[in-house]
């Protein structure tokens, strides 16, 4: 461990609100690396290492894989990225996530840009998207939303009530949306 800083964005927000996409325009301009947990976790599956089954399940019903699983691909994607500055894209989804980070990697994060859409356009979105993911039909989908709002949504509120959350606006069109994300990242351009 050496004394560099490394700085953390969560990047938070329902199924379909636009975190994959607002990252890569965010890496674009602004230097960071893009982590997305459910990413590293479709990646893991396809290795077909011993976890393979679990994770396939668990994301087909819209679960959340135990932190141990996703914490240690996060640390090791962040290991061999080399940069020093994180988004990390749908993780901490659980207040067992958010510990489990926590106490393995002692890292706080910067803030948690939170993407604020309401269903019916996250529903259209992910129902349109057609990149054959398992998770995007009707009924997976719906198990993602409750999953989102009795799980996720909690530590959206805890990172709040730190006075860490900046939330921005995501029902409008992608470009419009990364104008309010421009504005938070702005800091990092310096
Ligand atoms: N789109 C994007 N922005 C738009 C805009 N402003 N206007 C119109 N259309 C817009 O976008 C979704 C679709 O909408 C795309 O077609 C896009 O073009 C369009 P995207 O940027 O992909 O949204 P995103 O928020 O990334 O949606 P995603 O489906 O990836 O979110 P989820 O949070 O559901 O998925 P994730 O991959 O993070 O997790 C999947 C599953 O993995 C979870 O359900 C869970 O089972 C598991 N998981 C864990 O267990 N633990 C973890 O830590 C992470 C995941
Ligand atoms: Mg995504």
């Amino acid at each position: 461990p050496g004394d560099k800083k490394i700085t953390v964005v969560f990047v938070l927000g329902g199924p379909g609100s636009g975190k994959g996409t607002q990252c890569a325009n965010i890496v674009k301009h602004f230097g960071f690396t893009h982590l997305s947990a459910g990413d590293l976790l479709r990646a893991e599956k396809k290795s077909g290492s011993k976890n393979g089954t679990m994770i396939q399940n668990m994301m087909k019903e819209g679960k959340i894989v135990p932190s141990e699983v996703t914490v240690k691909l996060l640390q090791k994607a962040m290991l061999e990225s080399g940069n020093d500055k994180f988004l990390i894209d749908g993780f901490p989804r659980n207040e067992e996530n958010r510990a489990a980070f926590e106490n393995v990697t002692k890292i706080e994060p910067e803030f948690v840009l939170f993407f604020d859409c309401p269903e019916e356009e996250m529903e259209q979105r992910l129902l349109n998207r057609n990149q054959g993911r398992d998770d995007d039909n009707i009924e997976t989908i719906r198990k993602r939303f409750k999953v989102f709002v009795e799980s996720s949504l909690p530590v959206v509120e805890y990172y709040d009530s730190k006075g860490k959350v900046r939330k921005i606006d995501a029902a409008k069109p992608v470009d419009e949306v990364f104008k309010a994300v421009e504005v938070i990242f702005a800091p990092f351009n310096a």
